[in-house]
């Protein structure tokens, strides 16, 4: 495990998967199962002490990341010098107020995490990605890049961002050895994705929930990436949708009396 981010990525003969968000949910469970498939996983995220934990348990490294900070990108991805695989993970959402009321500091803050964040890091990883000759970019997008709903409009509103700089990229990459490929989860309980947007309401992040039998958790969307970037390099999976049994469309979701 490496915390300095001035010392480089150690030289392993393993591919190396960078993967932002680490230090919990969808981001930490992507580190765990891509070091079981056999990467060198280079963590990031502003908690460090949470992200060198996990590096020790699976042999990677950590170093602080903030991606809404070009300056802590920069040092950052200064540190990996060669990566094959970058999973967009930090994202996140705040409040469900209608447009009407909403407030504009939100929505900024949402574009920047979940829309300026992916470029920042992107930017900044694509010329090791390409000259590594099997990069791989995965944008954990969401259900809520493909639809709206009430309340939902700023969250909505970055992740269509997401998943328009996922396409668009794709289509400027077309030629170049790197996949551009985006995960949508729809209703995934974490620890802290609704309470993040309740601003720690647990009631309110519970009942999100509630009744639902089997909601999907961080491994579920962490399995589907893991599948995603193991597949022969000629295969890009342009956009896996994936959501709960219970869940059969954003409005449609079955709840146990
Ligand atoms: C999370 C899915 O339905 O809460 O990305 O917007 S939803």
């Amino acid at each position: 495990m490496s915390a300095n981010p001035a010392a480089p990525v150690p030289d392993s003969p393993l591919p190396v998967a960078v993967v932002t968000g680490g230090s919990s949910g969808i981001g930490a469970a992507t580190a765990r199962r891509l070091a079981t498939a056999g990467f060198h996983v280079v963590l990031g995220a502003r908690r460090t002490d949470r992200i060198e934990q996990l590096a020790t348990h699976i042999g990677g490294s950590a170093y602080p990341l903030d991606v809404t900070d070009q300056g802590s990108v920069d040092a950052f991805c200064s540190a990996v010098p060669v990566a094959q695989v970058l999973v967009n993970n930090a994202g996140g959402a705040v409040g469900m107020d209608p447009v009407a009321t909403a407030d504009a500091g939100d929505w900024a803050g949402m574009y920047d995490v979940n829309v300026l964040g992916v470029l920042r890091m992107t930017q900044a990883l694509l010329p090791a990605l390409i000259a590594s000759g099997r990069g791989d970019v995965v944008m954990v997008g969401s259900t809520a890049g493909l639809v709206n709903y009430e309340g939902g409009g700023g969250y909505t509103a970055a992740k269509h961002g997401t998943h328009a700089l996922a396409e668009t990229l794709r289509l400027e990459l077309c030629g170049q050895p790197v996949r551009v490929m985006v995960v949508a989860p729809g209703m995934v309980r974490t620890e802290e994705f609704s309470l993040t947007r309740f601003g720690g309401d647990s009631d309110r992040a519970d009942a999100v929930y509630a009744g639902v039998r089997e909601p999907l958790v961080a491994e579920d969307i962490a399995d589907c990436i893991g599948w995603m970037v193991t597949r022969p390099h000629h295969v890009n999976v342009d956009l896996l949708v994936v959501r709960p049994l219970a869940q059969a469309a954003q409005h449609k979701v079955h709840r146990d009396a």
